[in-house]
């Protein structure tokens, strides 16, 4: 009997590949929490060949791809990606249409696509963000392999009443619900309002990625990076909640608080390091 994993060309095995089915439960989470309106957000995931062989037959390019820049750091590599104008409600149903998978050319100067994208799709308007992000947490971190985008409600919402500044964000957000420090002790980033889709978002938001996980684009949504699909989506929930307890209580007189010695007595405790110039010295 023909093995079920192994057929490559099996349309259902490719669709019950693990991969697969991680970026259609987490583009459905995502949409059921409101955070992804019609074609709002986009994923990328970094997966090893040895991984995308067992389920598509990698020697059978379907067609290629010209990226708008090219991306030599990335030659070789694997992902799988949200179709550009997809709707995230719609993955479940139909993965093969609304996702893709690709590698990245020898060169760098095309995308191979090997599974899904069906009816000519193109991978999300984003890509220069993703492929950015992805090349500078790379250098971070050997172990990185997701980028996720999404308009989390109540971050957005914080970006029309909070200060910018990054630091004070951060702080903001770290003395909203305890366990937010112990997440993100790296804290979160924030750039200016930058037209999305662009090369020049990119270029902020990697540039942000270097040092920092989770990038806030204001009044637009957020990015965060991360080894898993899991421990990123956890990390975009946890920033969110802090915003949502924020934006609950920030008309509201404060009674108490986290302090800024509860704050290091907490990173003591886990054994983190808070971002430096957040607290005071
Ligand atoms: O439409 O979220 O930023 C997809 C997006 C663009
Ligand atoms: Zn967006």
């Amino acid at each position: 009997m023909k093995s079920y994993v192994n057929d490559s060309l099996n349309y259902i095995g490719t669709v019950e590949a693990p991969f697969i089915r991680e970026m259609s439960e987490v583009t459905h989470n995502m949409w059921r929490n409101g955070w992804d309106e019609r074609n709002g957000g986009n994923v990328s995931y970094i997966i090893d060949e040895s991984e995308v062989a067992k389920y598509i037959d990698i020697h059978n390019v379907l067609r290629t791809i010209k990226p708008t820049f090219p991306v030599h750091d990335l030659a070789g590599k694997y992902f799988v990606v949200t179709g550009s104008g997809k709707y995230f409600k719609n993955v479940m149903a139909d993965s093969e249409l609304n996702l893709g998978v690709l590698r990245v050319s020898k060169k760098g100067e095309e995308l191979e696509v090997l599974w899904g994208l069906r009816d000519g799709g193109v991978p999300t308007s984003e890509l220069p963000s993703h492929f950015m992000s992805h090349m500078a947490r790379l250098k971070a971190d050997p172990n990185h392999r997701v980028v996720l985008h999404t308009h989390a409600t109540n971050v957005i919402a914080m970006t029309f009443i909070h200060d910018l500044d990054e630091d004070r964000f951060t702080k903001t957000l770290w003395e909203m619900c305890t366990e937010c420090l112990v997440v993100f002790p790296d804290g979160v980033s924030v750039i200016p309002w930058i037209v999305p889709g662009t090369t020049e978002i990119g270029r902020a938001t990697s540039e942000k990625m270097k040092s920092s996980r989770v990038v806030i684009w204001p009044q637009h949504g957020i990015y965060g990076a991360g080894t898993t699909i899991d421990e990123t989506f956890g990390l975009i929930e946890t920033v969110e909640k802090a915003a949502q307890v924020y934006m609950l209580i920030a008309h509201l007189p404060i009674k108490q608080s986290i302090t800024e010695l509860q704050l290091r007595d907490l990173a003591k405790a886990f054994g983190v390091t808070p971002k430096p110039g957040v607290l005071k010295d």
